[in-house]
């Protein structure tokens, strides 16, 4: 690791010798992981290349940016509109993380049964490990579940620059009316961060270089329908994931990239997986780097994940902003709108979601579903009930799996899992 690097991740105030530790772990994993699959797209070499980087050169970039007087807005859930952001001079970054790191401190400030991905954020903060963490000139909480919104109460504690986004439960006016307000409380928070007074223009661009980041991931999304499947779901997750830290339109210029390629893959019938794989959808919580655990184990036992309903995934990136309007009012309601319809599990009643299972199960020519629900986190854990029950109503065989981010049962997920793809067979 470059002289370079390690003076500035000093400067940032990270512990070098755990983040060293974290950099070894997740390069293990990404081997045994990613570099063991078979017939990968060439064009996978990017998104290994960001990984590899992902504490170096993307750290640079944005220090860099920084130096130029922008700003680094980090935020851990997708209603953080990352077009505000842009218009305002600023970047977004996403900041969940799927490892855990420093738990004894952790547990010292939240309770044992928290979900991991929670206890992950402050083990990255109080471990020291996490640059973007520290990169960042304002952190973005939001009221989404109970664990996060009380979370933050104790994170305030321990970092300075911590801004809280209040976010509606329900599908109502005085919801939308909300979500409405804390967008134009948060446009007025980034033009005070950055000294930025965001109008139509720079909001107009802004829009369309988030839309061009979704147009490219949707094209992978409807390339993944083919059979055989042209990419794994391992290798499409990684991109799902590099969607939260890569530079927008470079990124945007990547996927596009892959997809020609896969487009070329499925006119030679060239596949990640056989033809005939058992297909997979997966549904449920966010899967935030390095949490690969449950698509290598589903993965490995040879059938193929070709779809995420998930924040890391469609429930995420699947729908553009209007950006047909002229003035800051009339794009500030496409945002609104467009956010709007995330169908998180914090809502209540949330039947979109259950709608849209339905609809990926259909168009992606799904074999069986997995719900992946994180210990202790309520919301998906509570959905996954009425969304098991709604799936087997319609005869879709549905795996549901709780789990957290330890290796302690690979060995019964996998015999769940392998037990569940043979009957898809
Ligand atoms: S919009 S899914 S990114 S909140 S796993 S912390 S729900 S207890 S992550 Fe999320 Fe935004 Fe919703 Fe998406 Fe809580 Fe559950 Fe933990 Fe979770």
């Amino acid at each position: 690791m470059s002289d370079d690097y390690r003076n500035m991740w000093k400067d940032l105030g990270l512990d070098l010798k755990s983040h060293d530790m974290l950099l070894e772990i997740l390069g293990k994993a990404y081997q045994d992981i990613y570099m063991a699959q078979k017939d990968r797209p060439e064009q996978m070499s990017y998104f290994d290349f960001v990984m590899s980087e992902v504490h170096g050169l993307r750290i640079k970039e944005l220090m860099d940016e920084k130096a130029a007087g922008r700003k680094i807005i980090g935020s851990y859930c997708v209603f953080v509109p990352e077009e505000i952001a842009l218009a305002g001079n600023a970047t977004l970054v996403g900041l969940c993380s799927g490892a855990d790191f420093a738990m004894e401190e952790v547990e010292r400030l939240l309770p044992r049964n928290t979900c991991a991905l929670i206890k992950s954020t402050f083990g990255f903060k109080l471990g020291k490990v996490c640059p973007y963490l520290e990169a960042s000139d304002m952190i973005v909480g939001e009221n989404t579940c109970d664990g996060k919104k009380k979370a933050y109460e104790s994170l305030n504690d321990i970092v300075s620059n911590l801004y809280v986004m209040d976010i509606p439960q329900m599908k109502t006016d005085p919801g939308r009316s909300l979500l409405k307000a804390e967008y134009y409380r948060f446009k007025e928070a980034v033009e005070n961060l950055s000294g930025v007074k965001i109008d139509a223009a720079g909001l107009k661009k802004s829009i369309e270089i988030v839309n061009n980041k979704r147009k490219a991931i949707h094209r992978l999304y409807s390339l993944r329908k083919a059979d055989p499947v042209p990419i794994s779901g391992l290798d499409a997750l990684l991109v799902n994931q590099v969607f939260f830290y890569d530079n927008p339109v470079r990124f945007t210029e990547s996927v596009n990239k892959i997809c020609d390629e896969l487009e070329s893959r499925i006119e030679k019938r060239t596949g990640a997986f056989p033809e005939g794989a058992p297909r997979i959808l997966m549904s449920g919580c966010p899967m935030a780097v390095p949490n690969w655990k449950l698509p290598w184990i589903i993965e490995t036992t040879g059938a193929v994940i070709v779809g995420e309903e998930s924040c890391v995934g469609e429930r995420g990136a699947r729908n553009l902003t209007d950006d047909s309007g002229s003035t800051v009012e009339e794009l500030m309601e496409a945002v609104v709108d467009r956010y709007f319809n995330i169908d998180c599990a914090i809502f209540t009643p949330n039947p979109d979601r259950f709608n849209h299972i339905i609809q990926m199960y259909k168009e992606y020519r799904v074999d069986g579903v997995i719900h992946f629900g994180l210990q202790f986190c309520q919301p998906y854990l509570m959905e996954a009930i009425p969304v098991e029950k709604a799936l087997e109503s319609k005869n879709i065989p549905v795996l549901r799996i709780e789990t957290d981010y330890s290796m302690e049962d690979v060995g019964q997920l996998k015999t769940r899992v392998e037990a569940f793809v043979e009957i898809l067979k």
